[in-house]
């Protein structure tokens, strides 16, 4: 008995050590939040995480007691009873707890779920900032309309400033996600989804593409980068006078298959986006392209509705909760 008792304390250190030395490391970024919304998801993690361990942490700890207690050996002193069959308190203990629990965790979730749906626009003081995302075959395409300039995996924008990102895709759909400042959001070609999300502080976040979408999909990361308002006006001011602007033939180059490194541009075609979003509108199959000829008759219509800004794609969004 002294072995298997070392063996298991040696078992437990060994998964506390490990635990502990992770501490708040890459992995564990979601459990480290700059910001509103990343916040309200890690409360609602370590939330879920306590009521569920209510149940599992006894019911773990009784089934290695149950199985040692009792287990065959001669002249075993725990208590023998085949005949016995019901017991009303037992019943009531272990039917009841993950019944109240279960309706707990169904309250909370809703509660956060709606508190932190990603088309709302976030509460401040200051304006709401716009940058539109577009996930390429392995690239992402960050355009600032208000600011009139984009980049390649790389994302900057003042902190403390609402940003609404607008997200499509013109490749396979992927997904946008700085764990950082928020739960991911699904890049989908024909459709713009919405996601706000806030920096409480200046300070660089990973970001990446969290959606399996082939050979270069893990080369899809990107640094975002919250700065202060004057740093972020000189950081738009260089790029205004130091990058070339993007022509719509640079655009289709870009959308080749292939990996880049960081790129900045100082303009970019009007209405990009719209266009690029347009353009699978009237198929929304996910990447699948189509040639324009098999428009069907709807299209003309999708695009008038599209021009307003993302906002007309609101319906579309529920049907792709799935996603
Ligand atoms: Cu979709």
């Amino acid at each position: 008995m002294p072995t298997a008792w070392k063996r298991l304390s040696a078992l437990l250190t060994l998964v506390l050590t490990m635990v502990l030395l992770s501490g708040c490391s890459d992995p564990l970024m979601v459990l480290d939040p700059k910001g509103p919304i990343a916040a309200q998801q890690r409360d609602l993690i370590l939330i879920s995480s306590l009521l569920c361990a209510v149940i599992l942490v006894p019911v773990l700890i009784m089934t290695f007691v149950i199985a040692w207690r009792y287990r065959d050996k001669p002249g075993n002193k725990s208590k023998y009873t085949p005949k016995w069959e019901h017991s009303t308190k037992l019943e009531a203990i272990w039917w009841g707890i993950p019944i109240v629990i279960i309706g707990i965790l169904a309250v909370i979730t809703v509660q956060y779920t709606h508190a932190t749906e990603p088309s709302k626009p976030l509460e401040s003081e200051k304006e709401t900032m716009v940058i539109q995302v577009t996930s390429l075959d392995w690239k992402w395409l960050f355009q600032y309309p208000e600011q009139d300039i984009a980049t390649v995996n790389y994302l900057q924008f003042p902190a403390d400033v609402p940003i609404r990102f607008e997200l499509t895709s013109d490749a396979p759909m992927n997904s946008f996600w700085i764990p950082q400042l928020g739960g991911q959001m699904y890049t989908m070609s024909g459709m713009a989804m919405k996601l706000h999300l806030l920096a409480d502080e200046p300070g660089s976040f990973f970001g990446s593409g969290a959606n399996f979408t082939g050979r270069d999909f893990g080369k899809m990361n990107f640094e975002a980068k919250a700065t202060t308002q004057e740093e972020f006006d000189a950081w738009v001011k260089q790029i205004k006078s130091d990058s070339p602007p993007l022509t719509l033939d640079g655009y289709e180059k870009l959308a080749e298959p292939g990996v880049t490194q960081e790129q900045s541009f100082s303009s970019f075609p009007e209405g990009l986006f719209n266009k690029t979003v347009n353009k699978y509108a009237s198929s929304h199959h996910h990447g699948e392209k189509e040639s324009s000829a098999q428009e069907p008759e709807g299209a003309d219509k999708k695009a008038e509705e599209t021009d307003s800004g993302a906002g007309g794609h609101d319906s579309h969004d529920e049907n792709h909760a799935g996603h």
